[in-house]
């Protein structure tokens, strides 16, 4: 179709230099001779807007013909980002705009920074979503990835007085040219109402009429692959009134109010929710779930038909992954719609919902499964309710064929909670329903099987698989570090290793070579002076980028342990105060870098964040300790600051206590690029170690197997001096605020549940061995060209290669050039 127009869109500088210019004139409507970055970064994602487009139509029209089996990923969440910069370089045509721009009198980096941050997501979870579309692009795979079109992301982390405040995030204020809205796509969803039998064709039916109608509409964000032409697209939801709402008071002239009815539908699809267990059974979340998992199940069907006459091939044709329980209610949708509107008969859409569902928990704990009360769901969506209590009534008839009366079991396994408040387990849910089920990384997949879903494993040990979460190179290399990205490419002889991973082991032969090391270390310096730069921007800080940049940014959480980093900074200054100048200049300097945020509700979260401010006050003010130690919280972090730290940090910290960090693909990245890790054995660290050896890095703190008696001993575990010894300096005041930070030292000092005082020493011992590498820069490079060099298995494009084959049952697709 494209070919009628002018041939395809040309690649060659001087076009796109026309291409721009057009834009400034006809979308951003200025003057092609006087536009500033922003408008010059508009014209410029417009340009590379119409390509996408080109290579989206083309995608879509091989699929058709060929018509593979497709899967379809559900996601509540996305952490895209920028997506600028990842889009030429997947289109192949990074210097080519970068020529354009320079003619233009604009350079690509500061065109780049003008663009604002995708923050459709919470944290791990939403990024992974993002991390995965990319391979799944890249690979060929015929893909469609659903979410919802928030209108406020996640929200912007403020910090006043070192307190964490929460601004909103209307990311759409400035428009948004990677999206293309699709009127004409649209559905309509229902809810609350009541179900009716009714007597159709000799058969006993249910009829929903529902009391509310709300409007899905399309917006398609094109996902591009890096080395292909496939371009696949990410289809998020907005809610938007419905016409047929309140047909009935038009009619009885009540106009005005039936107008004003329809505001607030659009509440649906308004707001992210921060990942915060206290969201648990509200309404409006609920009503997402649905609304999202509603409108995407009906254009999947609607997909299908379009090109199959009966349901026969159905389950060959479509796989749905579950990214973790929130889109569940996907299930019971199918049902409904093959049941009730296909009208294909109980059995034969539940043997097919059989086959098509996988599901990846990231949960670790018990209380950290979703659970949704019954008089909630029977209210908003009754028939679903009905559907959900037929498959647990089947489910149960089946076990208790198999295990006979053991009402402890049944009870455990059941999708029915009863209990104070009656509830539906959403993860059982997804487990009675899905194929496969699977962790993020090997040692979650195993807690899954001995311990959360044991019941369910001894059932069904064919359906539990495990699964290693990856990153990917594209974005966490090819984009964040370009200086590394050539650098690798020239040792390599090669770019291919950003489509195929594992040709970065060949690094490992170079690992010694004194040429390398000294173009690594400089890849290094540049990037730890574009960050020491972003430091003195945001806090008026100067720090010394000849210390040691020792980085740990994610959400912040009791059991990531920041408070463990900030209790060893603590030890750490004090140790340099107490010292002699001889020893002070054996020191190794420090910059810690800390960086995440607090879900609104988490006070302890926001406590720790509050102390990181004191606790830096006090360092960075001492005269005393100079450049030996400096302290400083990145606000507001997110993936496009994230790209700007990865790349510069020495070291970087994974502290969860052992056995609560499902897998964790921060630390993947880090690794990529070249950044040593101190952590504990967790998640996917375990496998990190298997492929660089512990050697390479810096491990401390009790095992998994270790943890429950340590939590046995409880407040009569003995703890190092040193602990105490921090500990009572915060409460003695030392950084002011003792009142507010009494509740938060008596978090680890009573219980400790997280063992902070248990794994205060070998932190300790870890942080010193860190030091010391440190000092022998040839070692410490070496390890670093090590960790690069070993982290090919954690590409996402595994991952993906993995679910493809074992749990999806896909194949490429690849549309010619
Ligand atoms: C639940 C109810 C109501 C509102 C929000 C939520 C909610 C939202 C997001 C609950 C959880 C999340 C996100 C969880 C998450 O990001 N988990 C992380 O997933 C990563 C990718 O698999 C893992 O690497 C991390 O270990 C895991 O913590």
């Amino acid at each position: 179709m494209f070919g009628l127009l002018d041939g395809f869109l040309k690649n060659d500088s001087i076009s796109l230099q026309k291409d721009i210019l057009h834009h400034v004139a006809y979308t951003v409507a200025r003057s092609p001779f006087s536009f500033d970055d922003f408008e010059a970064y508009q014209a410029l994602a417009h340009s590379v807007r119409d390509r996408l487009i080109e290579r989206c139509h083309d995608t879509q029209i091989y699929f058709n013909n060929k018509d593979p089996k497709r899967l379809y990923f559900l996601s509540l969440e996305y952490l895209m980002g920028r997506s600028l910069s990842n889009s030429v370089i997947n289109l192949g045509i990074r210097d080519q705009y970068a020529d354009a721009l320079n003619q233009l009198g604009f350079e690509f980096e500061v065109v780049a920074e003008q663009e604002g941050d995708a923050a459709l997501g919470n944290g791990g979870l939403a990024r992974l979503s993002a991390c995965q579309m990319d391979s799944l692009a890249t690979l060929d795979y015929p893909v469609w990835g659903y979410g919802l079109r928030y209108q406020y992301g996640l929200f912007r982390q403020v910090i006043v007085d070192g307190f964490q405040h929460e601004q909103p995030d209307y990311w759409l204020n400035f428009g948004n040219p990677w999206e293309i809205e699709r009127v004409h796509v649209s559905y309509t969803v229902k809810f609350y109402g009541t179900v009716k039998e009714e007597l159709r064709n000799g058969e006993n039916c249910k009829v929903w009429e529902p009391g509310e109608i709300v409007e899905a509409v399309a917006y398609d964000n094109p996902i591009p692959g890096y080395g292909t032409r496939n371009t696949i697209t990410l289809r998020l939801w907005a809610a938007k009134p419905s016409d047929q709402q309140d047909m009935e008071s038009y009619n009885t002239g009540d106009y005005i109010n039936a107008v004003l009815n329809r505001h607030g539908l659009e509440n649906i699809s308004s707001i992210l929710y921060p990942d915060d267990r206290s969201y648990q059974g509200k309404e409006l979340r609920l009503k997402q779930q649905y609304f999202f998992v509603s409108a995407s199940v009906q254009d999947i069907i609607r997909r299908f038909k379009d090109t199959h006459s009966n349901f026969d091939e159905f389950p060959e044709k479509v796989a749905l992954q579950l990214n973790d329980t929130h889109p569940s209610l996907a299930i019971a949708e199918v049902m409904r719609l093959l049941v009730d509107v296909e009208h294909l008969g109980w059995d034969r859409a539940w043997d097919m919902v059989c086959k098509i569902f996988s599901f990846t928990t990231h949960t670790v704990s018990r209380e950290g499964l979703e659970k949704i009360p019954v008089d909630l769901l029977s209210s908003l969506l009754p028939r679903h309710l009905q559907i959900i209590y037929d498959i647990n009534f089947n489910f149960m008839e089946e076990l208790k064929k198999r295990i006979g009366l053991d009402y402890d079991r049944l009870s455990r396994m059941s999708i029915i909670e009863e209990g104070a408040v009656k509830s539906i387990r959403m993860a059982n849910l997804a487990i009675v329903c899905s194929h496969t089920v699977n962790g993020v990384s090997r040692v979650h997949s195993e807690l899954l099987k001995t311990r959360l879903f044991k019941d369910f494993y001894e059932h069904w040990p064919h359906k539990f698989h495990y699964k290693t979460n990856g990153v990917t190179q594209r974005r966490w290399i090819v984009v964040s570090n370009p200086g590394l990205s050539s650098l690798i490419s020239k040792w390599l002889g090669t770019e291919a290793w950003i489509r195929n991973i594992d040709l970065l082991t060949v690094l490992q032969e170079h690992a010694s070579d004194p040429d390398l090391h000294r173009e690594w270390k400089m890849v290094k310096k540049v990037n730890k002076m574009r960050l020491a730069e972003y430091i003195e921007a945001m806090s008026g800080l100067k720090v010394s980028i000849d210390a040691m940049f020792d980085v740990q940014t994610k959400r912040i959480h009791e059991y990531k342990r920041q408070l463990l980093n900030i209790l060893g900074i603590i030890h750490r200054y004090d140790c340099i105060k107490n010292m002699d100048s001889k020893d002070r200049k054996r020191v190794v300097p420090r910059v810690c870098i800390i960086g995440g945020k607090a879900a609104p509700g988490y006070e302890i979260a926001k406590k720790i964040i509050k102390l990181c401010y004191a606790v830096a006050e006090k360092i960075n003010d001492d005269s005393d300790i100079g450049d030996l130690l400096k302290l400083v919280f990145i606000p507001d972090y997110n993936v496009s600051v994230a790209e700007l730290v990865i790349p510069g940090a020495d070291l970087s910290q994974h502290l969860s206590t052992a056995g609560h960090e499902a897998s964790g693909t921060g630390s993947m990245k880090f690794l990529m690029n070249g950044c040593l890790l101190l952590a504990t054995e967790d998640g996917s660290t375990i496998e990190i170690i298997e492929e660089i050896g512990a050697d390479n890095m810096f491990l401390f703190g009790a095992k998994l197997h270790e943890v429950p008696a340590l939590r046995e001993e409880g407040p009569s575990l003995k703890v190092p001096l040193q602990f105490s010894r921090v500990v009572r300096m915060i409460r003695e005041g030392h950084f002011g605020y003792e009142d507010y930070f009494k509740s938060l030292c008596d978090t680890i000092e009573g219980r400790d549940h997280y063992l902070l005082g248990a794994d205060f020493g070998s932190y300790l011992e870890a942080q010193a061995a860190a030091d010391k590498v440190f000092v022998d820069q040839e070692k410490w490079t070496r390890m670093s060209i090590l960790s690069t060099a070993g982290s090919g298995r954690f590409s996402s494009d595994k991952t993906i290669e993995d679910y493809a084959e074992k749990t999806w049952g896909i194949q490429p697709c690849r549309c010619p050039l």
